[in-house]
């Protein structure tokens, strides 16, 4: 007879994975409340099983004693804990405090990318930025997928109308700057990439990788083409000046063909070729192919998206796939028809652009956000609408956006800042108070963004895996009470709306969205199926999804078409000039970090070091420099020092750097792991002053700079 007081009890959970847009289902077992084994949910029907390391790290994160689970208070290099209430009330009287004596503009906002993995973060977070009512809000978006926003709103009338390979039924896949062997897939929820792509390659399919690495991706793919940073935008126009010459083959509802035509007739592959070093045969071949296939999909990410024209590279990619047949056609690129529609529900703006402008150097605004590279420029530009106090939600600028180190100083000058995080890490290091929400396996969540992105329409809902402790809160919850607090700290009382809007848990707006969509039910009837529902393929929506006011895409936008002609008449000029000793610095993700956290996860950090600068043989040698040394790497930005290694796939004259790494800069910093990891912060090199040509989004790509052995005397 089994002794129940004994008997270990066993359950198996399904939750969603929060650590990137891939999403994956996961199927977690569980003895006696600990965690036996983490896998991929096979019956999963958008992630089919996939898994990767990361995953598995979810319960360091968890278990992980350096993550924040009560607010702290900054006393000199140390941290002192705090009750909730008294933390909260004294932010909220702090935050007042900034915004009575400087305007509402004086607090800023800056927003990390894991808001848009955190259901709470996008229900209630967004309030909390609304209630603080001021113009400086900054997000990842401007050092991430900024183009693709501002394409979409220009061709499609709204900024979350993005269209995604449908790579199940493609024969054809090109992808720009893009590394999804390692990312997983980006503005593009593709669970599963490797297996996706070898099922592409079994149907007699082709893919294709743009890239001045020879990245893991490429490695997988039919053809790979090196390309010189920062370039791609010869070659798409020629690419797309091609298509138009081989004859275009749009759907009724698009306008504006021959001005684009005209526009572009300057951009040949001869001059793409002078520029990025790839063969105008190729270009043009490439052009052929996507004009020639049954059905073909071309796709541009972070190479594309954070070079100095990467809104004219995201607009030209939209123009091909439209001008070949291949958008909303099954196998080219298709909208999704999520259960839950952000888009027609209307409760994602579709966005303006240059409304207002950053204080400081006049850069647009896209969305109601400013450009992350001139955050340290409003904090350190004296005058009105200064920025002298900040909230950072989720986020480690200091790491992730150019010029870090700037920034970092200027946080040091803040009369007050909180952030809402569960780590001291290198930006919330400079937090007058953290409060720390509940971790990733202790919320419930449900994918509103990345199943608008996503390859196949289904509907998730993930439980919290955990029960949050008595004392815990959750992200939502550190919102609402925050918001509140601040209305009142301004002697003002909550209306009846903030108060409707603040108290209603995100798991009721989820239901409430879900019963007015194709589930035709609520959080129950989803959460009743492990993995959820399955809405079946990508359909053609178009033209009725378009949210343009003549529901026509008009290809000739005011917006790309200016950034096109400007380029026309400079095309003798081409892409940024480098003194005969410069290189260009790319960026580079690993399948095992994530952005500039996880450091201190000890199943993600171990193994072979990865955080060195790649570098062509051919380019060390000429240096005098050899594999494994410390080099030092100038930029106009700035200087660091770094271990080098010798890669032969790295295009001569580009090498490339992880970003995220670079951590313990100074005391403060308290992630175990992290702080002892080698490394050095790749945007200590970006420049912020120069950024994207239309919307002021970050270069993080080809940046110019110099290379000498050892550190600087
Ligand atoms: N040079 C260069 N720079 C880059 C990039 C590049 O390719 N090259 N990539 C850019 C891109 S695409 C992005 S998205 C940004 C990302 O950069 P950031 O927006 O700074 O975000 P992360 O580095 O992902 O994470 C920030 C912090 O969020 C906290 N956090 C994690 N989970 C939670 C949570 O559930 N709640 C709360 N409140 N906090 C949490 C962690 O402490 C983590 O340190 O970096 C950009 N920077
Ligand atoms: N494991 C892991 N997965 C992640 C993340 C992570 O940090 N780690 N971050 C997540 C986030 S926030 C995002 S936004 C996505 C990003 O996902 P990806 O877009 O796949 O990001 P990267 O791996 O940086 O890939 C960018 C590629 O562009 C190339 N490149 C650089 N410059 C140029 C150029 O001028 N032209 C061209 N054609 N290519 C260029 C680089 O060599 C690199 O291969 O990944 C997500 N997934
Ligand atoms: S691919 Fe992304 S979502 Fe899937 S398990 Fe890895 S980190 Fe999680
Ligand atoms: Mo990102």
């Amino acid at each position: 007879m089994n002794d129940s007081a004994t008997d270990p009890v066993e359950r198996t959970a399904y939750i969603t994975c929060v650590l990137c847009e891939a999403s994956c289902g996961l199927e977690v077992k569980l003895r006696d409340e600990q965690i036996e084994s983490i896998r991929g949910h096979e019956g999963d029907p958008l992630s089919r099983g996939h898994i990767c390391p990361k995953a598995i790290a979810l319960q360091d994160i968890h278990a992980d004693p350096d993550r924040l689970r009560k607010p702290v208070r900054r006393a000199g290099d140390d941290w002192v804990e705090m009750e909730w209430d008294e933390a909260i009330s004294l932010v909220a009287t702090r935050l007042a405090q900034v915004q009575a004596e400087h305007g509402r503009n004086g607090v800023g906002v800056y927003l990390g990318n894991p808001n848009v993995h955190s259901l709470g973060a996008l229900t209630h977070g967004i309030n909390l930025v609304r209630t603080l009512g001021t113009k400086n809000t900054f997000s990842a978006t401007s050092v991430d997928q900024l183009p693709h926003q501002l394409m979409a709103w220009a061709l499609y009338g709204h900024q979350f109308l993005l269209p995604v390979p449908d790579i199940d039924r493609t024969d054809l896949l090109v992808l720009f700057g893009h590394n999804p062997m390692a990312s997983n897939g980006s503005i593009w929820t593709v669970p599963d990439f490797p297996a996706r792509r070898r099922e592409l390659a079994s149907r007699g399919g082709r893919f294709v990788v743009v890239d001045p690495r020879r990245t893991e991706t490429a490695k997988v793919a039919d053809e790979h083409h090196f390309v010189r940073p920062g370039t791609d935008v010869w070659v798409l126009l020629a690419m797309l000046r091609e298509v138009l010459a081989l004859g275009a083959s749009p759907a009724a509802y698009v306008d504006g063909v021959e001005a684009v035509r005209r526009a572009v007739e300057p951009f040949t592959p001869e001059v793409a070729e002078s520029f990025s070093g790839m063969p105008a045969a190729t270009i043009r071949g490439l052009a052929a192919d996507l004009h020639g296939a049954r059905a073909a999909a071309l796709h541009g990410r972070m190479g594309v998206s954070t070079q100095a024209y990467g809104v004219v590279c995201q607009w030209a990619i939209q123009c091909i796939n439209i001008l070949t047949g291949n958008l909303d056609r099954p196998g080219g690129t298709m909208l999704t028809s999520p259960a839950i529609d952000l888009v027609g529900h209307k409760i994602v703006a579709a966005g303006h652009f240059g409304a207002w402008q950053s204080r400081a150097k006049g850069l647009p605004e896209f969305g109601s956000e400013l450009p992350v590279s001139t955050l340290a420029d409003e904090i350190l530009t004296p005058g009105e609408g200064q920025i002298r106090g900040l909230v950072s939600i989720a986020g480690n600028p200091v790491s992730s956006t150019p010029g870090g180190h700037r920034l970092d100083e200027a946080l040091g000058g803040l009369d007050f800042m909180v952030a809402i995080d569960i780590y001291v890490n290198e930006t919330t290091r400079h937090a007058d108070v953290i409060l720390p929400p509940t971790g990733p396996l202790e919320r419930e969540h449900y994918d509103l963004i990345f199943h608008t992105l996503a390859v196949r329409n289904t509907a998730r809902w993930s439980p919290a895996l955990f029960e949050k402790p008595d004392d815990a809160r959750h992200d939502w919850e550190v919102a609402r009470d925050l918001a509140l607090a601040l209305i009142r700290a301004r002697g003002e009382k909550p209306s009846v709306v903030d108060q409707g809007r603040f108290r209603v848990p995100p798991r009721m707006i989820v239901d409430g969205l879900l019963r007015v969509g194709p589930v035709r039910g609520g959080v129950k009837k989803v959460a009743k199926r492990p993995g959820g529902i399955d809405l079946g393929p990508l359909e053609s929506v178009l033209p009725d999804r378009l949210q343009t006011p003549t529901k026509r895409i008009d290809l000739a936008h005011d917006v790309p078409m200016s950034a096109v002609a400007e380029l026309a008449d400079h095309l003798d000029v081409g892409p940024i000039r480098l003194a005969p000793d410069e290189l260009l610095l790319i960026g580079r993700r690993h399948q095992r970090d994530n952005n500039s956290w996880l450091h201190n996860a000890p199943r993600l950090t171990k193994g072979r070091a990865r955080h060195q600068l790649l570098v062509h043989p051919d380019d060390l040698a000429k240096r005098g420099i050899v594999d494994g040394d410390e080099v030092s790497v100038r930029s106009a930005s700035g200087q660091i020092v770094v271990e080098c290694a010798a890669s032969e796939d790295m295009m001569r004259g580009v090498v490339s750097l992880p970003h995220g790494y670079g951590h313990g800069r100074k005391a403060g910093v308290r992630m175990r792991h992290a702080v002892t990891l080698p490394g050095a912060s790749i945007n200590d090199l970006t420049d912020p002053s120069r950024t994207e040509q239309v919307s002021a989004n970050g270069v993080l790509n080809g940046v110019p700079v110099t290379l000498a052995p050892g550190p600087p005397a």
